[in-house]
């Protein structure tokens, strides 16, 4: 029973919070929480009192306890502390890719109605545009400094106490297509999956993790920063990823988490090997399936295995490779300690070893259900508690578990969900588009891109409207990068497309394009 700020914060770091106090490697307060690229330090001490000083704004706000509090924000070691200050505060951070377009970010904000949005300053006044009509207050996030602690007094940090149950985190799991899916998370989902990593992975004091992951997802905000924190390790922050840069950090480092992309860019980059690793102890790969033959050149290269784990918003992390052991390319390893996982067929009924059928998860780390959508919750749960993922997997006879699919209409492109139908939609909204189908094929670098296959009603569509309409509603990560038009889309008998087909027809689209 208490809130995850206190287990990512030790007390004596929030008693002795003083921004003004450098980071050194001694004394409670003074222990690097994040190294910045030009080496400047936010201590631990620091980050709580800003976080203090976040959650002292966030009450002249308005914000109480229970409160959602909506985040599009770049990555910045001040958007650490702002999350920090959220949880302090008892309130409910709610996170959206710093990506999403104006129109995406009203859906989000209509359907958690929270009572602050804070964004970057230059999106202010557009932020402001979406948020006022719906009554929602705005606040921009101030001077995001990767350079140096932002000026605050000295703080103690006030922690709202919280019951494990309680709403920590709403993480939008859909697109913006009929109802948005908000996973709600809780303090003690959160407490719990970290503490699983951090004795899994064995992550310690003398830990430095390499963060190039954005901050507004489970991976790099969840299993990457709170391991860490709750470890009092140290992370070497980066703004994004970027292979130069992640090679610079490498040296010294012990961790890497990240999604598969960045192991194929590593691996692309002429000279990386095992020399700038030899300090490095883990290098671990989720978010998306990791190619076989990514596993070997990269041991091949550098000398490591890289640890595939398995997880997803809704439950955290849920199978991981093991840290001892045979890591086995093309499996997702053992359920967490805590974490049941089972496979069962089209019936309910358990599949035998071997066998695929869809992965269901039940342990402490599993989230509550999704905001204000009991109809869903209904479905998605098992009446013995088991949530259902949605992935199509086997378990081998030492439970061992292998991800072979998915039973829903997904895309994963570097690590992003995308939902082909919220694209489908706005291609379907432009003049002259009488039907569309959006797929994902194969992509050396970002394991899957969006391919549109589109129906004209008449003449050709103008190349130029697509993209207006596109830009307008969504964010680029989703935007389809090759079109393709057919004078229908191939149905089966009850009428629905075979994607099946066209994942097949074009499954060399980023390879010969078109
Ligand atoms: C960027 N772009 C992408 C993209 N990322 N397009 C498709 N898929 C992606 N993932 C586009 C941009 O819109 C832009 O287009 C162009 O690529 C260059 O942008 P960039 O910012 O320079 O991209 P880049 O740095 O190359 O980013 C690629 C990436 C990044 C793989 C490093 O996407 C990334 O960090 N992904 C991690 C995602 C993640 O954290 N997932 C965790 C989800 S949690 P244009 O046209 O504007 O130039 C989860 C649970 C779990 O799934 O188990 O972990």
């Amino acid at each position: 029973m208490a809130n995850i700020v206190t287990s990512l914060l030790p007390r004596s770091d929030v008693a002795a919070a003083s921004v003004d106090e450098p980071a050194d490697e001694s004394g409670a307060g003074s222990r690097p929480a994040l190294v910045l690229p030009d080496d400047r330090r936010w201590s631990y001490g620091q980050l709580a009192a800003r976080a203090a000083w976040h959650r002292q704004r966030l009450e002249a706000d308005g914000v109480t306890p229970g409160d959602r509090v909506l985040v599009q924000v770049q990555k910045s070691p001040d958007a650490v502390a702002a999350y920090l200050g959220v949880l302090a505060a008892g309130a409910v951070f709610v996170p959206l890719n710093s990506g999403y377009t104006d129109v995406e970010v009203a859906v989000f904000a209509a359907d958690c109605a929270p009572r602050l949005l804070l964004c970057d300053p230059q999106r202010h006044r557009a932020i402001e545009a979406v948020a006022e009509p719906l009554g929602i207050a705005t606040r921009p996030l101030g001077a995001a400094s990767w350079s140096a602690p932002a000026p605050a007094a000295d703080r103690r940090l006030e922690i709202e106490e919280r019951g494990d149950d309680d709403l920590a985190a709403i993480v939008y799991t859909s697109g913006t297509t009929g109802r948005s899916k908000g996973a709600m998370v809780s303090h003690g989902n959160l407490r719990v999956n970290a503490e699983a990593l951090v004795a899994a992975w064995a992550i310690r004091a003398d830990d430095v993790l390499v963060h190039a992951l954005p901050i507004f997802h489970v991976h790099g905000l969840f299993v990457a920063l709170h391991t860490l924190l709750m470890a009092r390790g140290q992370v070497l922050f980066l703004p994004r990823f970027e292979a130069a840069a992640v090679r610079a950090a490498l040296p010294g480092a012990t961790l890497l988490m990240g999604v598969p992309t960045f192991y194929t860019r590593l691996l692309a980059e002429p000279g990386f090997g095992a020399e700038e690793c030899s300090s490095m102890r883990l290098f671990v790969s989720g978010s998306a399936p990791l190619l076989a033959s990514t596993h070997r050149e990269f041991t091949a290269r550098t000398g490591h295995r890289i640890l595939e784990r398995y997880g997803m918003s809704e439950t955290g992390m849920i199978t991981s490779n093991p840290l001892d052991g045979e890591r086995t390319p093309g499996t997702v390893g053992f359920a967490l300690p805590g974490v049941e996982v089972r496979v069962v067929g089209d019936d309910g009924a358990a599949a035998l070893t071997g066998e695929v059928g869809e992965v269901e998860v039940r342990g402490a780390n599993v989230f509550g259900g999704y905001w204000a959508m009991p109809e869903k919750n209904a479905t998605e749960f098992r009446p013995d508690g088991f949530f259902r993922t949605g992935d199509l997997g086997s378990l081998d006879g030492d439970g061992r578990l292998t991800l072979v699919g998915r039973s829903k209409d997904l895309v994963i492109s570097g690590g992003y969900n995308i939902h082909p139908k919220e694209i489908e939609q706005v291609l379907d909204g432009v003049e002259g588009v009488a039907e569309s189908a959006v797929i994902g094929v194969p992509h050396d670098d970002l394991g899957e891109g969006v391919v549109a296959v589109l129906v004209a009603e008449g003449e050709a569509v103008d190349r130029v409207l697509l993209q207006a309409a596109l830009d307008e509603s969504l964010a680029r990560f989703k935007h389809p990068r090759r079109f393709y038009w057919l004078d229908r889309l191939p149905r089966n008998a009850m009428g629905k497309v075979q994607k099946n087909l066209l994942r097949e027809r074009y499954r060399d689209a980023y390879r010969n394009p078109g």
